[in-house]
């Protein structure tokens, strides 16, 4: 009796981390440029990779400088669970912020940001 208890206990646990699983919010898992990177030039694409599939529709990416917001155009995806945009414009030394909103499997929209300096090192 007390077995046949633990063991439905131990099912419904296991149900619940399951559906937990099947659930779980999207997140991002890498972009480009990288987070906090350096770099010496410009950029002129931004991308970001996703634990699951965006919903392109629902899906922003924009890009602050230091100037204020710039081009981005052009939103896709290259079918890597990934959102690509074309950036265009000048961009001078200093910091950059790049924000992406989209939704994943729950239709829930979830936003994020990241950010990249441009160093030329003129001096
Ligand atoms: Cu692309």
């Amino acid at each position: 009796m007390k077995q046949r208890r633990i063991a439905w206990i131990a099912f419904t646990l296991l149900a619940v981390l399951l559906a937990t699983a099947a659930y779980a919010h999207l997140k991002a898992s890498k972009t480009s440029p990288e987070d906090g990177a350096t770099l010496s030039g410009p950029v002129r694409t931004l991308r970001v990779w996703f634990n699951q599939e965006p919903d392109v529709p629902l899906s922003k990416l924009e890009l602050e400088g230091p100037a204020g917001p710039m081009k981005v155009e052009g939103l896709h995806t290259m079918g890597e669970k990934d959102l690509m945009a074309r950036v265009s414009g000048r961009m001078p030394d200093g910091t950059y912020t790049a924000r992406w909103q989209t939704a994943g499997d729950d239709g829930h929209v979830l936003t994020g940001e990241w950010s990249f300096a441009i160093d030329r090192g003129n001096r």
